[in-house]
C-alpha cells in the first residue's frame, strides 16, 4: 500500500511519541460523515469498523453533535459530588428505554465491565449470601471484556494476558458455546458463583456466534441456581446485531447489561450498567464511583445518540442490510472465503490464506479500493459499517469487497 509523504509523517509521530501498543492498518484520518471517512490526502473510505461498533449512528452524526456542544457551552462536568439538571432525566430516559429499574453510568467499557463484576459480588455476599471473599465469577473462554487487570485476568488470550499477573482470584473459565460446561460448574460450584458473565456474540473471538439457544439455556441455569446472568453488550448492544440489545435473538432479559461504545455514537466514552433495584441497590454511597461517570456532557451525548437509534430505524435497518450483507457475500466464489457468519451489521468473513496472501492483504487491498475493515487473528476479517449506512451504498461497498478479493487472487 502506497503511504503519501503527509500520512507518513503522522505514522512517524505515533511511532516516535506514543506507546507502541497498537499496529493500525497505514491510513491516516482525518474527517468523518456518515458511513464515511476521509484519510489527510482526501480519499474517501467505507468505515467499516465503525470504531469497533461505537459508530453505529454514523460519524459526526448532527443532533449528537448538537447535543455536546450546545450542553458543553453551558455546564460539562460537576462531579458526583452535586445533583445536576442532566443526570437524573438521563437516568428516567435509560431506564424508559431499555426497561430496568436503575443505571449506573460509567466512562468506558471496561469500567462498566469491573461495576457489573462489582455488583455481582455485592449481591454474592448481601443478597445470595456467599461467605466472604468466596464468590466466583464464571467466564468464557475467547472472551473479550476490555483491558483492566481484572478483565484480563479472566482472558485467555495471551496477548492480552501474559506479563500482566499477578491475576485476580475468584474466576472460573469454561469454554463457550457449551451448555453441558455450564452446568458441570454451576453444579460443582454453584453456591458460591455469583454470576456468569458472557458476550452475547464472541466479537474479539472473530464475530464467533454461539448455536440457537445457548445464551437461553445459560440464562435458565442461572436462574436454577440463583447466579446473575450478565451480559456484556459492549460490542453487540445499541441496534448492531438486528435488536435493540442482542440478548433479545432469543427472548433473554438479562440479570446485569452492560453497555458502551455506541451508546454515545463515538463522540464520548459514555457506558452504563443496567439492573434491578434487587442487585443494583446493594451497592450504597461511596462504594463506586467515578469522577466523570454520569457528567452533564455524557448524559446528552448519550439521550441524542439513543434518540437517533429510535428515529432512524436502526434496528430495523441492522436487521435488514445485514441479511443482503451476508447474502451477496454468500455469492462470492473464491478460496479465500471459507466462512461468513454474523448477525444484523456485526459480520465476518473468515479467510483461507490463498497464493501467500491471508486477512492482512484483504484488509490492504481494500483499503486500497475505498473500504476500511481490519482483520482479526490472522484470519478474520470483521465487516461492521456505521448503521446509518444506505442500502444502495452497501451494495456499492459489497461490490468493493468483492473486487479486492478477486484482485488478490
Ligand atoms: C481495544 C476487540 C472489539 C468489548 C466488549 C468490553 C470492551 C470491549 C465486548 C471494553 C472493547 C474493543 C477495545 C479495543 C478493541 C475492541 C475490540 F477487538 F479488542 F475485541 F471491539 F472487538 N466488552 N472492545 O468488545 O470496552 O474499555 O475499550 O471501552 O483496542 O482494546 P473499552
Amino acid at each position: 500500500m502506497t503511504v503519501s509523504q503527509k500520512s507518513q509523517q503522522f505514522i512517524d509521530l505515533e511511532d516516535k511519541y506514543g506507546a507502541h501498543n497498537y499496529h493500525p492498518l497505514p491510513v491516516v484520518l482525518s474527517k468523518g460523515k456518515g458511513a464515511f471517512v476521509w484519510d489527510v490526502d482526501g480519499k474517501k473510505y467505507f468505515d467499516f469498523l465503525s470504531a469497533y461498533s461505537a459508530v453505529n449512528q454514523g460519524h459526526c452524526h448532527p443532533k449528537i453533535v448538537k447535543a455536546l456542544s450546545d450542553q458543553a457551552e453551558t455546564l460539562c462536568l460537576t462531579s458526583r459530588a452535586f445533583y445536576n439538571d442532566c443526570l437524573g432525566p438521563y437516568e428516567e430516559y435509560i431506564h424508559n428505554f431499555f426497561g430496568y429499574d436503575k443505571v449506573l453510568p460509567m466512562n468506558s467499557g471496561a469500567e462498566a465491565v469491573e461495576t457489573a463484576l462489582k455488583l455481582a459480588r455485592k449481591w454474592g455476599y448481601l443478597k445470595k449470601g456467599i461467605p466472604e471473599n468466596e464468590a466466583l465469577i464464571v467466564a468464557c473462554e475467547g472472551n473479550f471484556h476490555g483491558r483492566t487487570i481484572t478483565i484480563v485476568s479472566l482472558s485467555t488470550d495471551p496477548d492480552a494476558k501474559k506479563d500482566y499477573g499477578p491475576y485476580t482470584p475468584g474466576i472460573e473459565i469454561i469454554p463457550y458455546n457449551d451448555v453441558a460446561a455450564v452446568e458441570k460448574i454451576f453444579n460443582e460450584k454453584g453456591d458460591k458463583i455469583a454470576a456468569l458473565l458472557v458476550e452475547p456474540i464472541q466479537g474479539e473471538a472473530g464475530v464467533f456466534v454461539p448455536d440457537d439457544g445457548y445464551l437461553k439455556a445459560c440464562y435458565h441455569l442461572c436462574k436454577q441456581n440463583d447466579i446473575l446472568f450478565v451480559a456484556d453488550e459492549v460490542q453487540t448492544g445499541i441496534a448492531r446485531t438486528g435488536k435493540m440489545l442482542c440478548s433479545e435473538h432469543e427472548g433473554v432479559r438479562p440479570d446485569i447489561v452492560i453497555l458502551g461504545k455506541a451508546i454515545s455514537g463515538g463522540v464520548l466514552p459514555v457506558s452504563a450498567v443496567l439492573a434491578d433495584d434487587e442487585i443494583m441497590l446493594t451497592i450504597k454511597p461511596g462504594e463506586h464511583g467515578s469522577t466523570f461517570g454520569g457528567f452533564p456532557l455524557a448524559c446528552k451525548v448519550a439521550t441524542a445518540a439513543l434518540e437517533v437509534i429510535k428515529e432512524e430505524n436502526l434496528v430495523e435497518k441492522a436487521e435488514y442490510l445485514g441479511k443482503i450483507f451476508r447474502e451477496e457475500m454468500a455469492k462470492i466464489e473464491s478460496p479465500f472465503i471459507k466462512q461468513i457468519r454474523g448477525k444484523g451489521l456485526l459480520n465476518a468473513i473468515v479467510i483461507e490464506p490463498h497464493n501467500g496472501k491471508e486477512a492482512w492483504d484483504v484488509c490492504v487491498k481494500m483499503a486500497e479500493n475505498g473500504l476500511l475493515a481490519k482483520p482479526t487473528h490472522q484470519h478474520i476479517i470483521r465487516f461492521a459499517p456505521p448503521l446509518v449506512i444506505t442500502e444502495e451504498q452497501l451494495r456499492e461497498a459489497i461490490e468493493i469487497i468483492k473486487e479486492s478479493i478477486k484482485m488478490l487472487e
